[in-house]
């Protein structure tokens, strides 16, 4: 009798023990971009940035000068820059597509986000 209640709880430590690989979409890292702005030139400058949807994005910047960091998505971002290291702005991207990153008083493009579903 004893040995026949066992055979269920086997079976069913075993199906346990065999599951494949997770289906949890992993959650997605921020993503940091380095900027820095000296002697009115910004690096980097026209380069692209692979990223996703809902994913973290913080500008880091080191700026010598006051400026406008402009986010074209949809909602559009625009952050304050002042003359001062360490600045960090942070935002994430609702819709996918490109997404330029632009510096506004110096009129460069920074770099265009490719975000991914
Ligand atoms: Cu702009």
């Amino acid at each position: 009798m004893s040995v026949r209640g066992l055979g269920p709880i086997t079976i069913a430590l075993l199906v346990g023990c065999s599951s494949g690989e997770p289906t949890v979409e992993p959650i997605p890292t921020a993503h940091t971009i380095d900027i820095r702005i000296a002697n009115g030139e910004v690096s980097p400058v026209n380069t692209r940035t692979e990223a996703e949807v809902g994913q973290r994005i913080v500008l880091r910047v080191d700026s010598d000068a006051t400026d406008e960091l402009h986010v074209h998505s949809a909602p559009a971002h625009t952050f304050p820059v002042a003359a001062t290291v360490d600045q960090e702005f942070a935002f994430s991207v609702a819709v996918p597509g490109r997404v330029e990153i632009e510096l506004h008083q110096l009129g460069r493009t920074v770099t265009t986000l490719l975000v991914r579903q």
